[in-house]
């Protein structure tokens, strides 16, 4: 093999590595979700995702914080109703799911379900189609807003938490989100309810499935730009790499 296509060959094998490079070679920015000393939040999302023949893969968390954005980026441009079911609540508050509007009300979406009172534990087993309700949202709704969680304590008082760390008392990250790697349109996110570093931390507090009903063909999202620019990328080496070898030759 002459020098040439040595180094031919090893660029191309470079080309191929870096296009075809594992999952998380880039790290993401993820929040840490700690083991649970119930059941683990990673836990539940896999079974869930095993109960439906697909996977869940996680989103970073510099993308979960406005959801409006978030399912634009996805490739959402036509307002779309959400519906949702509660999959788990370890909790010893009182926690119902909601939103924040752009001027901070909480609008509740789903509560924890009456006949657990304040805890609903995981079983994959037990979950139906009919148990997701429309949760009376179109997506997206013309605002920003955050996913959040009210937390009523034992005590009686109310913390609220939100998708964006910049409007928690505590700034930190409380809710993190995966989405099913073959339907764009599905989410699972988990939130944690005790304030602070010193807190469990394992975001198991309050779990919800979250999907779109779309009344209509289903809207094809649109390839990340990271994607695009690193197929292009990828076409553009092999283009010179094929002038080269014909100039070489
Ligand atoms: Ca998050
Ligand atoms: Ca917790």
């Amino acid at each position: 093999m002459s020098l040439f296509n040595r180094r031919t060959w090893f660029l191309s094998c470079f080309l191929v590595a870096f296009l075809f490079r594992p999952a998380g070679a880039f790290a993401l920015p993820l929040t840490t979700i700690n083991s649970s000393s119930s059941t683990d939040l990673v836990h539940i999302v896999q079974k869930m995702g095993e109960a439906q023949g697909i996977s869940f893969e996680r989103v970073s968390d510099d993308k979960d914080m406005f959801w409006r954005k978030m399912i634009e980026e996805d490739g959402i441009d036509v307002p779309v109703a959400v519906e949702g079911r509660v999959l788990a609540s370890y909790a010893g508050h009182q926690n119902v799911f909601g939103y924040l509007t752009g001027d901070g009300l909480f609008q509740e979406l789903l509560g924890t379900p009456d006949y657990h009172r304040l805890g609903q534990h995981f079983d994959p087993t037990r979950f139906n189609e009919s148990d997701f309700t429309p949760l009376g949202i179109n997506l997206p709704s013309g605002q920003w807003f955050e996913l959040a969680l009210r937390s009523t304590t034992t005590s009686g008082s109310i913390l609220t938490w939100s998708s964006n760390p910049e409007a928690n008392s505590d700034g930190l990250d409380h809710m993190v989100t995966w989405v099913n790697s073959q339907n764009r349109f599905h989410y699972i996110v988990g939130f944690e309810d005790l304030r602070g570093t010193n807190a469990d931390r394992d975001f198991n507090d309050f779990v919800v499935e979250l999907r779109y009903i779309y009344d209509g063909p289903t809207p094809v999202p649109t390839p990340e730009p990271g994607t695009l620019a690193l197929l292009g990328l990828g076409l553009g080496g092999l283009v010179w790499l094929q002038r080269r070898k014909r100039l070489g030759s």
